[in-house]
């Protein structure tokens, strides 16, 4: 009996999702296109003299090898934000993504706003944060300034998406308290979950450069830009999305698109190379392990708990 309504349940729910597609198609929409346009409307309420980035000529539209899939980018700057940049691939039903990364000058501080929501036919991935820019269990007034007071609301959101189990294990220290990690089973968890996370989430950062107020100090400055490029680094050498970018678009225009458009900086903050942050990759012959994850995958519960305490139960 239990199973015959587990079906009757999935045909509601694969009816719900052809409804959805067909929808979408019909307007030649992505999963992820209202989602962008939001943020760009948004960002050009909050922020002021904001323009264009030259890379966003470049790599505006691009299509795969595979002659369908497209990804549309666009990057701007402003006054306070050096840059904000989206990736949107639309490879119908089999892949949707919207990766959206929007990084502060380095006079400022602030949290790296980051989405990486990634949809297959099967499955879905949802990563969205204010990622830290100083190590938040060693610089306790860092978590204090910027995220103690979005507890409630990270809290509520990680009743409604779950944490996603397990995950690399090196990209905790990227994390900021107020993480959504997750992995909804129906499409409609984007719209109808997803969709109001991201707007709280983009609002709440757009509200911390509102007021922000850029310092002087050329120390800060240095330890701010370096902060950027380390996560730079990070993302640019063992993002997951690596490997299917360098499917869609071959080896040689993946690896532009990552220095040059995704993790854009990466080539022009710092000079330390991924070793110098990341010593533990390092292998005997001086070479960066090929490996993404030297501590494999970990934390399958939230580690923060809702007080925003690291407190893993390994
Ligand atoms: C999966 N993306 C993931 C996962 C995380 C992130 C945590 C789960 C798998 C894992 O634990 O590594 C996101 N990881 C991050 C982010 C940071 C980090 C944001 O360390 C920041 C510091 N992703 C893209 C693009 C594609 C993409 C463009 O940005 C595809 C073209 C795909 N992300 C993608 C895929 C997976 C993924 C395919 C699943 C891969 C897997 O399970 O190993």
């Amino acid at each position: 009996k239990k199973s015959r309504s587990n079906n009757r349940w999935d045909l509601e729910a694969i009816r719900g999702v052809r409804a959805e597609l067909s929808c979408a198609r019909a307007k030649n929409k992505g999963l992820y296109d209202d989602f962008l346009d939001f943020a760009v409307e948004k960002l050009h309420q909050h922020v002021q003299e904001i323009s264009k980035l030259p890379i966003q000529d470049e790599f505006s539209n691009m299509v795969a090898l595979d002659g369908v899939s497209l990804t549309k980018n666009c990057a701007y700057e402003s006054a306070k934000i050096r840059i904000f940049r989206a990736a949107s691939i639309d490879a119908g039903n089999a892949l949707q993504v919207l990766n959206l990364a929007i990084c502060a000058r380095p006079e400022y501080d602030l949290p790296i706003f980051c989405t990486d929501f990634v949809s297959t036919a099967s499955r879905n991935i949802i990563v969205l944060d204010l990622n830290p820019l100083h190590n938040i269990e060693q610089n306790p007034e860092y978590k204090e300034k910027y995220f103690s007071e979005l507890l409630p609301m990270a809290n509520k959101y990680a009743q409604i998406l779950p944490w996603g189990d397990k995950l690399t294990a090196e990209s905790i220290q990227f994390f900021s308290p107020i993480v959504i990690w997750s992995r909804p089973h129906q499409r409609e968890d984007i719209q109808n979950k997803v969709f109001p996370a991201f707007q709280d989430y983009l609002e709440a950062w757009l509200q911390m450069v509102d007021i922000a107020q850029p310092t002087t100090n050329p120390e800060q400055i240095s330890k701010n830009q370096e902060a950027h490029h380390r996560y730079l680094m990070w993302r640019a050498t063992k993002d997951p999305g690596r490997n299917m970018l360098a499917r869609l678009y071959g080896e040689q225009l993946c690896e532009r698109y990552i220095s040059e458009f995704m993790f854009n900086g990466v080539n022009t903050l710092g000079t330390k190379g991924f070793l110098d942050y990341f010593p533990e990759y390092n292998m005997s012959d001086g070479s960066i392990s090929k490996q993404r994850s030297v501590l494999g995958r970990s934390y399958e519960q939230r580690p923060w708990d809702s007080s925003g305490h690291f407190n893993p139960v390994l």
